[in-house]
């Protein structure tokens, strides 16, 4: 298969020391990106040395050179419910645009394990937790950008499956409450990643089906995760249909700064963008350490799913 993704000369576009010295932040990584407009907001997942994890907003012109705003944002640590069950550990966010409303849908840790929670802003300025809308053990949450079936929809990870970890989909009548559950895609099925699979950027609308970028996992020896990306297409009336699937890993690591960090061999992605010319912009953390960006297009990823005719 032809390379599907194609890094940015000048990755990463972020990094730990671009926040301010006394925020003690080290890495950013797996952030959520949107663009509004003309600008490109990105929901940064920064992390210091006591390992702390919050969403920090950076904006961009260009979707490359991305500013940091002076501090994180604020979400009610003093809300006993909030506290009890993220317990500083709120990260991986994905964004959605729905009806004029940005959700961040992310992955909040605490002594319970991983439940998915939700924020809202119309503007970036303020946000407003709306509460965890999953049991444990889930993570990777990223909602549909419209509903499917009169029902919001969103992909999903519980941590079940073959080993831990296949892909899901489950709707919900006002974003809090969620069933009808379905299994998507098992880790089995992908031959590359027979660990785990979650999904990763918000789901791309095409008249194919939705263009699904997902993350998957294998276990090398000595039980080291290598983490790359794929991509799927699925039925556009029922996101539980798995129309193609790529065969191959559309991105795996091979640069020093996806090889080489906290986490070694990770590419993970929480966000792509869409532009006009059907130019799509792949956002995604390496290593678990720094923030970076790979480009392709609309027509490629859906030739990797074997979509010719466009
Ligand atoms: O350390 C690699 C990744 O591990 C987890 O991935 P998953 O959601 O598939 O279990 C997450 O903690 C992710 O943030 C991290 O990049």
């Amino acid at each position: 298969m032809p390379r599907l993704l194609d890094r940015y000369a000048k990755n990463p576009i972020l990094t730990g020391r671009d926040f301010p010295a006394e925020s003690g932040i080290k890495r950013v990584f797996n952030s959520g990106v949107i663009k509004a407009g003309k600008r490109y907001v990105m929901a940064c997942r920064v992390e210091d040395a006591a390992l702390r994890n919050r969403i920090w907003i950076a904006d961009s012109d260009d979707g490359y050179h991305f500013t940091p705003r002076p501090a994180p944002i604020e979400l009610p640590s003093g809300d006993p419910e909030f506290a009890e069950y993220t317990a500083g550990m709120y990260y991986d966010p994905r964004i959605t645009e729905l009806d004029g409303v940005f959700y961040l849908m992310h992955a909040a840790h605490s002594g319970h394990g991983c439940r998915l929670s939700l924020v809202r802003t119309l503007d970036f300025d303020r946000f407003e937790w709306m509460g965890h809308v999953s049991a444990p053990d889930n993570r990777n949450g990223v909602l549909f950008p419209e509903k499917i079936g009169g029902l919001y929809a969103r992909l999903e990870r519980p941590n079940t499956g073959g080993s831990f970890g296949d892909m899901w989909v489950s709707y919900s009548p006002d974003l809090i409450f969620w069933g009808k559950a379905r299994c998507v895609l098992r880790n089995r099925d992908v031959r590359w990643a027979w660990t785990k699979i979650g999904p990763g950027a918000m789901p791309i609308k095409t008249p194919h089906g939705w263009l699904t970028i997902f993350h998957g996992v294998r276990t090398q020896c000595a039980q080291h995760y290598v983490y790359q990306l794929g991509v799927c297409l699925l039925d556009l009336a029922d996101p539980s249909k798995v129309l193609k699937l790529a065969e191959e890993a559309i991105l795996e690591p091979e640069e020093m700064y996806e090889l080489v960090g906290q986490t070694p061999s990770v590419v993970f992605t929480s966000g792509a963008v869409v532009e006009d010319d059907d130019s799509v912009k792949v956002y995604y953390g390496g290593a678990d350490t720094v923030q970076c960006v790979a480009t392709t297009t609309i027509a490629r990823l859906l030739k990797a799913c074997g979509v010719t005719a466009i």
